[in-house]
């Protein structure tokens, strides 16, 4: 048993990993047999928006295969973004007693073999962990310079507009404690893409919850096709400016209203 291997009543022994998924044939199911290869106590739920390639029949098929129970599908019938699929799913872990909620994206950019590095922090006391790109020791490979540059460049913004630490704010390899996710107002949350990391990050540090990062290797996706499109970036861009702009406001009245 590896040190990071999830043992006895720690949290991350009940843990669920969210996969939402739009055309993930070719993804799916290596992603999922790599995270129980990693971690096999793990539970996974694949939030599928009715993928037109037969994504959620091919889940349909692992689950029923899977002597464990490990596996579970949420069928969803429109495609409604990253965002809307994310609720969904932490509602359904909130209906059940899992302690962690993961963020793991299809496409094989979230190494499972690295998730122990998420758990742990949790174990250890935090209650949201980011998986970084940008601390020490984080990477990414296969990116083109273009996306790479917008990439940082979202995250120094988020950090500049936002006035947090957080290297990166922008990244989809999360792990939530469970109090987090009930804490926070989740039928609130409207960002669709992008945006939804940032938006998560943010509303659980304004509650007051402890947010750390661990590096991570960010592979590109090999196989499928991205989703990622110019009204995501806008929307990133003009709503964190307003959450950034709205704070400070904030914190002026309440300075002004105490003198
Ligand atoms: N349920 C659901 N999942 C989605 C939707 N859009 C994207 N996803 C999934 O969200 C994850 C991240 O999407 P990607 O297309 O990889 O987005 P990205 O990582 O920003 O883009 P790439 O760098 O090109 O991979 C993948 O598992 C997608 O299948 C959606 O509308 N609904
Ligand atoms: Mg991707």
């Amino acid at each position: 048993m590896s040190a990071g291997t999830p043992t006895g009543d720690k949290p991350s022994a009940h843990t669920l990993v969210i996969i939402p998924t739009y055309n993930e044939r070719e993804n799916i199911g290596l992603i999922i047999g790599r995270l129980h290869a990693a971690l096999p106590a793990t539970h996974v739920l694949v939030a599928d928006d009715g993928s037109p390639d037969g994504t959620g029949e091919i889940v349909d098929k692992l689950a029923a295969d899977d002597p464990d129970g490990r596996i579970h599908v949420l069928h969803r019938t429109e495609k409604n973004g990253l965002g809307a699929a994310y609720i969904a799913g932490f509602q359904w872990a909130l209906e059940r007693d899992y302690q962690v909620v993961v963020e793991m994206d299809a496409d094989g950019s979230h190494a499972p073999e690295q998730l122990h590095r998420l758990l742990d922090k949790i174990d250890a006391g935090a209650d949201v962990v980011a998986g970084s790109r940008y601390v020490p020791g984080g990477s990414v490979v296969n990116w083109p310079r273009r996306r790479e540059i917008l990439s940082r460049g979202g995250n120094i913004y988020s950090q500049l507009a936002l006035g947090v630490k957080i290297k990166d704010i922008t990244g989809g390899y999360r792990a939530y404690r469970r109090v987090v996710l009930e804490t926070l107002d989740l039928g609130a949350i409207e960002s669709a893409g992008y945006c939804f990391q940032i938006d998560m990050g943010w509303r659980a540090l304004q509650a007051g919850f402890t947010m750390v990062e661990v590096p991570i290797t960010f592979t590109e996706r090999e196989f499928g096709e991205s989703k990622m499109s110019g009204n995501i970036i806008t929307e990133a861009f003009t709503k964190v400016l307003g959450w950034g702009m709205k704070n400070r406001w904030n914190k002026l009245r309440a300075l002004v209203g105490k003198k």
